[in-house]
């Protein structure tokens, strides 16, 4: 899964592809380097970010869905939004899956997503962006991510998502201190359990430049490294920014472990 930032103050490649033309030109990129979806974010989850209302998440998103629709991208875009109305506007647009990392909470989020009849990938943070990071806590943070995922998978059934259009994701950095991060990237195999595909995004995230101390714009291959780390521990699909290299070490790890996993 490709990242394609559409917000004016993503960490790090804010701004960058804020125009419509550049962000089909980008996600074309990660589609001929290797991407199998395209994911667009037009609301900044970043700790502290100011929350954006659903008209203007709508048009930071939708016009660039259309455009990629009509660019013939030929991978399926995913919407990276908690809001009801971006969801339905997005797939109305185009959008084919649905990237909430609320897990369907915001009120209306669960029917809208029923009814746009796409799948979803349900991920686990702890607070609010604007507050998550300020002392994160938990008793036993694999077992209590895996039971909330289980209860937003038992409460997504219930709205009328069948269980084959889920996804789950730990949702690495969202309410998490390191130790937190390496402990569920190390157990990533106990979300197995709930018999989902797993998605996980760990690319340029701070928990690098916690452990490395690089900025966001040198954690390429410390993100290629924690990408390789968790398909080894069960995922399914990484969502990363940086497209080829991810790939080509893909490409190694299965020509590795052909036929010895799962
Ligand atoms: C600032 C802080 C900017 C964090 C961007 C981010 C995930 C996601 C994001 C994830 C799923 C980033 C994050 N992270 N969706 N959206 N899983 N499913 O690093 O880990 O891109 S935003």
């Amino acid at each position: 899964m490709g990242i394609l930032n559409v917000t004016p103050d993503s960490f790090y490649d804010g701004g960058l592809f804020s125009s419509v033309e550049q962000a089909v030109r980008h996600a074309r990129r990660m589609v001929d380097e290797g991407a199998h979806l395209i994911d667009v974010g037009g609301e900044s989850t970043r700790p502290g970010a100011t929350p954006v209302d659903a008209d203007e998440e709508i048009r930071r998103v939708v016009p660039v869905i259309r455009a990629l629709a009509d660019a013939d991208i030929p991978v399926p875009v995913s919407i990276d939004t908690s809001k009801p109305e971006v969801m339905k506007a997005a797939v109305a647009a185009g959008a084919g899956l649905i990237n909430d990392v609320r897990a369907l909470r915001v009120p209306g989020a669960l029917d809208a997503a029923a009814e746009m009849g796409v799948p979803v990938c349900l991920m686990h943070m702890q607070g609010q962006p604007q507050t998550m990071q300020a002392r994160p806590s938990y008793k036993d943070v694999v077992s209590e991510v895996v039971e909330f995922l289980r209860r937003r998978v038992d409460e997504a059934v219930a709205a009328g998502i069948p269980r084959s259009r889920l996804l789950i994701d730990p949702g690495f950095g969202f309410g998490k201190t390191v130790e937190h991060n390496l402990v569920l990237l190390r157990r990533l195999s106990d979300l197995r359990s709930l018999g989902l595909p797993i998605l996980v995004g760990l690319s340029r995230k701070s928990m690098i430049g916690a452990l490395l101390g690089t900025p966001p714009a040198d954690r390429l291959a410390d993100s290629v490294a924690l990408a390789l780390m968790a398909l080894r521990e069960g995922a399914s699909m990484v969502r990363v920014h940086d497209i080829r290299p991810t790939c080509d070490a893909l490409r190694l790890f299965e020509a590795v472990y052909e036929g010895t996993m799962r």
